[in-house]
């Protein structure tokens, strides 16, 4: 779990992980300013806390290394603020240890209607849509969504892909996407539902723009590589 401010949805989360699929729970506390590593300690997760915020991204390379540290063969990432389902978690680790997927997606867009319905703000649904279309076209792919948190990934995936080059931003996320296609790994979804609720943690219009323009970016950059126009390290062992 990539945690910020999330002492207030922490322990709900937690309760609804299905125990018996899961063997560490890791959060990676990003220099909350709340509670988040109290609640945390009082539910005996492995806490790692960051001596000063890095963001979204820089805090899943930290949640990673510490899986793969830890031995792990499926990571899935959490956020700990509500919004996914976490007792979908066998859904999204199936794929994985039946060696269909090295990474698998939780869609919200899956279901014709649930994301609406779950509450995901209307600019934002339809700037998903769009992002999602656009990143189709470049990679060469039919996703249901590329802007979901809810992911899960083999060990092979995270030993392979460079996502330590990555940005420390929310761009991690479509970044890591982007590799999984140059290095050819089968990228799976599966439907999960989402809750969009006042103690959720939710990007703000500022972050969503510009995630927004740092996807189409990372699209650009992933096209030039591609075409040898000019090569990245994040497509390169
Ligand atoms: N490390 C770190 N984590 C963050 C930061 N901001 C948010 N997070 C965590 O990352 C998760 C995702 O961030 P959100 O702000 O919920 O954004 P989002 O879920 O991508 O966007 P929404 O769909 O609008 O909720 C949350 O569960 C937070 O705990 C940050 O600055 N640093
Ligand atoms: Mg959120």
């Amino acid at each position: 779990m990539p945690a910020y401010n999330a002492a207030e949805t922490l322990r709900m989360t937690w309760q609804d992980i299905p125990k018996e699929w899961v063997a560490k729970v890791i959060l990676v506390d990003d220099a909350s300013g709340d509670k988040t590593i109290d609640v945390a300690r009082a539910l005996s997760l492995d806490v790692i806390a960051h001596p000063h915020n890095v963001g979204y991204g820089g805090n899943q390379k930290t949640c990673y290394m510490e899986a793969l540290r830890q031995g792990a063969d499926v990571v899935v990432m959490v956020h700990p603020d509500g919004q996914y389902d976490p007792t979908l978690i066998p859904q999204l680790v199936r794929p994985i240890v039946a060696g269909d997927a090295d990474m698998v997606l939780g869609s919200r867009f899956l279901t014709p209607g649930g994301a609406r319905r779950g509450g995901m703000p209307f600019y934002k649904f339809i700037s998903n849509r769009f992002l999602t279309t656009v990143e189709n076209l470049v990679l060469g792919r039919r996703f249901a969504e590329l802007h979901t948190g809810y992911r899960a990934y083999s060990r092979h995936f995270l030993e392979t892909v460079p996502f330590l080059r990555n940005s420390n931003d929310f761009v991690f996320d479509t970044e890591v996407i982007a590799q999984a296609v140059a290095f050819g790994f089968k990228v799976g979804e599966v439907p999960v539902e989402t809750k969009y609720f006042p103690g959720a943690s939710s990007a703000n219009f500022r972050q969503s723009l510009e995630y927004g323009f740092k996807t189409l970016w990372t699209m650009v950059r992933y096209l030039a590589h591609r075409t040898g126009f000019r090569r990245t390290r994040l497509f390169t062992h």
